[in-house]
């Protein structure tokens, strides 16, 4: 069967999409389909993805999968988190919202430069059930930011264990599943091992 991946993300996209390729099922893009984007109007992660799950299934007919995700900052209580996107004003280069962080650090004089990325991951039947698996990834903030590969605020997170930011790592070191010892290192990565261990099978 088909699924959605409810995203208008490419970053994000291409990972889910290297992610769902173990399990063999088809995927297909809320782009691709022309799916208009719901308001995350949610106060948490979970929330904001089972309305861009669900909205993706009731529109298709297909089960349909949505990220939320974001970087909390210790020292800023949280922030972006849920406003990670929005931080970047709509546009896909994060220079800006990374400078952003950098900012309100130093404006606080924070010494404390822990942080960690969550994804939210929801899937979502057109029958309304739905199932959540979650992925957290710690690691410290570098200023400036390293690395071009990735997306969002990769070239500012250097994963705890890793002398590399997400934005220096490559995509199988980011965001691949070890199925041997079953362990990832991304967030993302995480929540679909969780989504993973709960089918109870090993993919491939
Ligand atoms: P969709 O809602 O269409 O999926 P979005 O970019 O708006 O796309 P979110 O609302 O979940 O998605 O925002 C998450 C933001 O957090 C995203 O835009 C990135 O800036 C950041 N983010 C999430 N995962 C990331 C990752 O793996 N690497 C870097 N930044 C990430």
């Amino acid at each position: 069967g088909r699924v959605v991946i409810a995203t208008h993300n490419a970053g994000k996209l291409a990972e889910m999409r290297e992610l769902l390729a173990p399990f063999g099922i088809e995927a297909v893009s809320a782009g691709a389909l022309n799916l208009p984007e719901p308001e995350e109007t949610g106060t948490m992660f979970a929330e904001n993805a089972a309305i861009k799950a669900r909205a993706a299934a009731s529109a298709t007919g297909l089960p349909a999968f949505a990220d939320d995700s974001g970087l909390c900052v210790h020292a800023l209580d949280g922030a972006p988190g849920l406003f990670s996107a929005r931080w970047s004003g709509g546009s896909k280069d994060f220079a800006g919202a990374m400078a952003r962080v950098e900012r309100e650090l130093a404006a606080r004089g924070a010494a404390d430069r822990r942080c960690h990325f969550v994804s939210a991951l929801v899937l979502a039947w057109p029958d309304g059930h739905e199932e959540l698996f979650e992925g957290r990834v710690f690691g410290d903030l570098v200023w400036p930011p390293r690395g071009t590969r990735g997306f969002g605020y990769d070239p500012m997170f250097k994963p705890d264990g890793s002398p590399l930011t997400f934005g220096e790592l490559g995509a199988e070191e980011k965001h691949g599943i070890d199925w041997e010892t079953g362990t990832a290192l991304s967030h993302r990565a995480r929540a679909f091992l969780s989504l993973a261990a709960a089918c109870l099978r090993r993919p491939g």
